[in-house]
Formats: structure tokens, sequence, C-alpha cells
């Protein structure tokens, strides 16, 4: 194992149990600046949301896994793994919403971009580089879907080339290549060119990109069967896989409301990605959209009304709170810490 990587200590009991109570708390959080988000623009106090609601568990593995240095590329679905990473509070997400030009209130863009475009600065306002190395890095998400793909590659490519050409010094920048560039991407947008250009190409170049698919079986209004050959997008995938002889990808399947399964997967895909410099593609199935697309339409329009209650019963939170071992026995042990009694 390379020595320079952080590596996860054991924790107690007591720990364990903080952490999860914390992820409860960011997933509850998060949920309720997308529930009121829907409304404040439904109200006519802002034009447009998209938001994260449903997609909140698997961000929360992701961001346990994510170390100083790393650099993310993604899409709007991302607030919950913001807030986990402390870079995104409730009333910065508001301000986003309301496209607030003050760069103190909406650090993201000072209204320039979209609410849910997350980035991270790379200068310090004297225009001299920060220490990327010391801090968590957002390459801000771009409209056109699958845009963020390319521009992950070469993030991920930049850590490979600090590992490998010696004659270049880090500094700033890299940590001898132990940073892994995490992608995000929905799972219709994996019908573009560009997401498969990526994939074939960090297959091709080997190096440390984690590319995880948001799937819940939509596209705005148009189900998987009209987007995605066999509505599987790790399935058709199968072919990148590595194997003892041929090098390749790790593909990982997870369904979202497992949350032991979730974090398990991204403490594998990092250590994968971080130590060996081997991509790694996690389809995370099972999702929901408890809201709908966005603020601009109605999904009880176009989903079954099976589609909506399984929705509804299977939402990631919902999971959390009442779900699997050992999440359900730690909450009945122990009432929430924000709900004394
Ligand atoms: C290149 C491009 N085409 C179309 C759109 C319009 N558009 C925005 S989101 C979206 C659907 C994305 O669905 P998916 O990738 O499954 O992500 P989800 O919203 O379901 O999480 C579309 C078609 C766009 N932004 N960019
Ligand atoms: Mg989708």
């Amino acid at each position: 194992m390379n020595p320079d990587l952080q590596t996860s200590e054991d924790i107690s009991f007591d720990e364990f149990r903080k952490q999860i109570f914390h992820d409860y708390e960011i997933a509850v959080m998060s949920r309720e600046c997308s529930l009121l988000g829907r409304r404040e623009v439904l109200t006519g106090k802002a034009k447009f949301g998209i938001f994260g609601d449903g997609k909140e568990l698997p961000q929360l593995a992701m961001a346990r896994s994510f170390k100083d240095g790393d650099f993310r590329s993604g899409y709007y679905r991302d607030q919950t793994f913001m807030m986990a990473l402390g870079l995104l509070s409730p009333k910065e997400f508001f301000h986003g919403l309301y496209a607030t030009t003050d760069i103190e209130k909406e650090p993201m863009s000072a209204g320039r971009q979209m609410g849910g475009h997350f980035g991270t600065f790379s200068l310090q306002e004297d225009g001299s580089w920060k220490d990327l190395t010391a801090q968590k890095n957002s390459s801000p998400d771009i409209s056109p879907t699958a845009g963020q793909m390319p521009r992950l590659l070469g993030l991920a490519l930049a850590s490979k080339v600090y590992r490998n050409e010696k004659s270049i010094k880090g500094e700033k920048f890299s940590n001898n290549g132990n940073e892994v560039a995490w992608g995000t991407i929905g799972n219709a947008s994996t019908s573009e060119g560009h997401f498969f250009e990526t994939i074939n190409a960090a297959g091709v170049l080997q190096v440390p990109m984690v590319v995880s698919v948001w799937d819940d079986a939509y596209g705005i209004s148009v189900p998987a069967k009209y987007q995605t050959t066999k509505e599987n997008i790790s399935e058709i995938l199968k072919g990148f896989q590595r194997t003892e002889d041929e090098k390749g990808y790790e593909i990982l399947r997870v369904k979202g409301w497992d949350y032991t399964a979730l974090i398990h997967a991204y403490e594998n895909a990092s250590d994968i990605a971080r130590e060996e410099h081997v991509p790694v593609l996690i389809h995370v199935t099972e999702l929901t959209q408890p809201q709908g697309h966005s603020t601009s339409g109605s999904h009880e329009r176009y989903k079954s009304e099976e589609r909506l209650s399984w929705e509804k019963e299977t939402t990631a939170i919902n999971v959390l709170k009442n779900g699997s071992y050992p999440i359900r026995s730690l909450l009945k042990k122990n009432c929430l810490p924000w709900k004394k009694g």
C-alpha cells in the first residue's frame, strides 16, 4: 500500500453511531431544503429550481470517502454531497436559488450560475493559487448533461501525470497523484457521447476516476426503456470490467437505499482508484426523485401509481431512518439527538 495515503482508522462504536446520526441530520436538512425550495419557486420567489431529493444516501457515502486534494465533477443533484463536506449551508443553497449577486452570500458564483451548480475556488483573492491538496475541490457544474465528463477525465489524468512524471512537482496541485476525481451523472445522461468517450478513454489511460451513475430510471419524463439499452448501464458496460489478465474498470452496482452497502462500495472504489489508478464505475440503482425532475414539471403526470407509491416507501431518508441493520437498531436504542424524549 502507498504510505502517502491517508488510511481509514478503526473507530469506536460510539463514534460510528455519531457518524450515522450526523449523516441522517445532513440527509434530513438537505431534503427539507429541496421541499422548501420547490415551494419557494411555485410561490413565485425564485424562477427555477432543481434539487437533490431522493439522491441523498449515495452522496453521504461518497462524501465519506472524498479526501483533501480530491475533485468532484458532477451535476445538479449533488447538494447533499456539498452539505456533507461542509461546503454548502442551507442559507447559501437558498441564495443560489434566489440568484443573490453577493459573493459572500452566494459563494458558488454570486448568482451568475443557476442554483445547483457547485464550485469551489482554486485561487486566492490576489490571484495566487490556493493549496488544492489541502482542500476539497469541486469544478463548477455546467448545464449540458454529460458536459462534466471530459473535465472529469482531465482531472483524473492530471493525478496520473503527477504520480508518474517525476520532473513535474505537484506542489499545491497533487500529493504524488493520490487524488481521486469523482464524477456524478444521471442515468439518462449516460446516453450522451461525452459519457461513452470518457469511459473509454479512462479505461485506456487507467486514471484515478470514480464515476457514479445516479439511476432513478428516468430522464425528466422519459423512462429508461427509451434511453438505455437493456435499461441498465452497468450491464451493457460489462465488457469494460478488468480481469486477471486485462486492464479495465472495476464496476460496482449498489442499491441507492442500502446505506451500509453504499459505504462499503465507496470505500472500496476510493482505495482502488487512489492506490491502483484504476477507474471505477459505481452504478447506483433504485434511486427516487420524490418531487419530480425540477420545479417546471409534475411527475404525477408521467409516473404510474405503482412507481409513485414505491418511491414514497423507498426514498433514501425513510430507509436511513427505518431501514436495515445497523441503522434501525441504533435509532431504536437511542432517540435522535435533535429530538429529545
Ligand atoms: C446536452 C443536454 N441535453 C438536454 C438537456 C436537458 N436536460 C436537463 S436534465 C435532463 C435529464 C437528465 O436525466 P438524468 O441524466 O437521468 O438525471 P436526473 O435528472 O434524472 O437525475 C435533460 C434532458 C441538457 N441540459 N443538456
Ligand atoms: Mg435520471
